[in-house]
């Protein structure tokens, strides 16, 4: 069965869109972080777009992400629009999080992104903690958790792992698995092969994925958003990728052979999707240049939106920094 016959022809273009989006702004973001236009560190999405996309389109509105400091494919695959996520990576006020938080901190409760995160696997609890949320007030809303190959080994993963899984929460944990934490391979700091088999640990299912795949992500986060929708519990997902660029925009890359990411690039996500719709009769002659020109402007209008916004007052710098303390009434 061809992979775009399980779904229709408007979600798999949604999905390829989602994903044409994210590489171009991450493109963009790269030029721009390289002659000194953002601050701090930018990590990019490039090369695991297929993950964000396929998960998000299994989606709705309401549902929750959590995401990592490689957000910014998360935050557009769940919605967000483009102009504040760029001034956000300025530090401008008209950013999603009036340029306080950057490119880590990238969030838009409107859309159910709660945030990238600076602290590796910091997302995980907090996804179990929506999906309790969700319970608690009744609403069927599903979390996803983004974290990487770096992050199953870190102990906030097992405790909310185990958590979700003990009180049946409905929680979807993707690993992104793009074989490098920072400059280290997973080979030298993982005793498995296969991530997934983690899940079994705590009970639940655990299924590897080609996550350059977007019809395999796709249809392995819809089977678990639904499972956990259902009251069926959480599922890890562990999504095989390659991250195509450095760790971070400026990395060296001293700790990987060019031959191997030349050959990884080979299964680019999205020239693989746009072969599979051009084999299914889905991208008729020009739609493909055409999505690829909208998502150019898109972003070039997002650019133009971050660099005439102006800067945060300095005066107001702690402003929505902290959270009001409610009065508990105890001393
Ligand atoms: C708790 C914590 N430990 C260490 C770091 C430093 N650090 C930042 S990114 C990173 C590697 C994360 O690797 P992975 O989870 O595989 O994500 P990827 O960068 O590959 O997307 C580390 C160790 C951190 N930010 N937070
Ligand atoms: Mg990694």
């Amino acid at each position: 069965m061809s992979p775009t016959e399980t779904m229709n022809t408007d979600l798999a273009l949604r999905i390829h869109r989602t994903m044409v989006r994210i590489r171009v702004f991450e493109s963009r973001v790269e030029e721009l972080f390289k002659v000194g236009k953002l601050p701090g560190f930018v990590h990019t999405y490039i090369g695991q777009e297929a993950i964000a996309a396929g998960v998000c389109a299994a989606l709705g509105h309401d549902d929750y992400i959590t995401s990592t400091h490689r957000g910014h494919g998360h935050a557009i695959a769940k919605g967000m629009e483009l102009g504040p996520i760029m001034a956000e990576l300025y530090g401008k006020e008209t950013g999603a999080c009036r340029g306080r938080g950057g490119s880590m901190h990238v969030a838009d409760f409107s859309v159910g992104m709660l945030g990238a995160n600076g602290i590796v696997a910091g997302g995980l609890g907090i996804a179990a903690g929506a999906a309790l949320s969700a319970r608690y007030r009744g609403t069927r809303q599903v979390a996803v958790g983004f974290f990487g190959d770096g992050g199953i080994n870190k102990g906030t993963f097992h405790e909310a792992l185990n958590f979700a899984a003990t009180h049946r929460l409905g929680v979807v944990f993707v690993c992104e698995n793009n074989q490098y934490a920072q400059f280290t391979s997973r080979l030298r700091t993982t005793a498995v092969e296969d991530l997934s088999v983690r899940a079994s640990a705590y009970g639940i299912p655990g299924v590897t994925v080609d996550g350059n795949d977007a019809s395999a992500t796709y249809r392995q986060a819809l089977e678990a958003v639904v499972r956990a929708r259902e009251g069926g519990g959480p599922t890890l997902l562990n999504m095989e990728t390659y991250r195509f660029g450095g760790h971070y925009v400026g990395d060296a890359e001293v700790y990987r052979e060019a031959a191997e990411v030349e050959d990884r690039r080979r299964s680019d996500p999205i020239h693989r999707w746009e072969q599979v719709l051009t084999d299914g009769g889905l991208m008729p002659d020009g739609l493909r240049e055409r999505i690829w020109e909208e998502a150019e402007q898109e972003v070039a209008s997002a650019v133009r939106f971050a660099e005439e916004s102006p800067y945060p007052d300095a005066d107001t710098a702690l402003e929505n920094v902290f959270a009001a303390v409610p009065v508990t009434g105890r001393a």
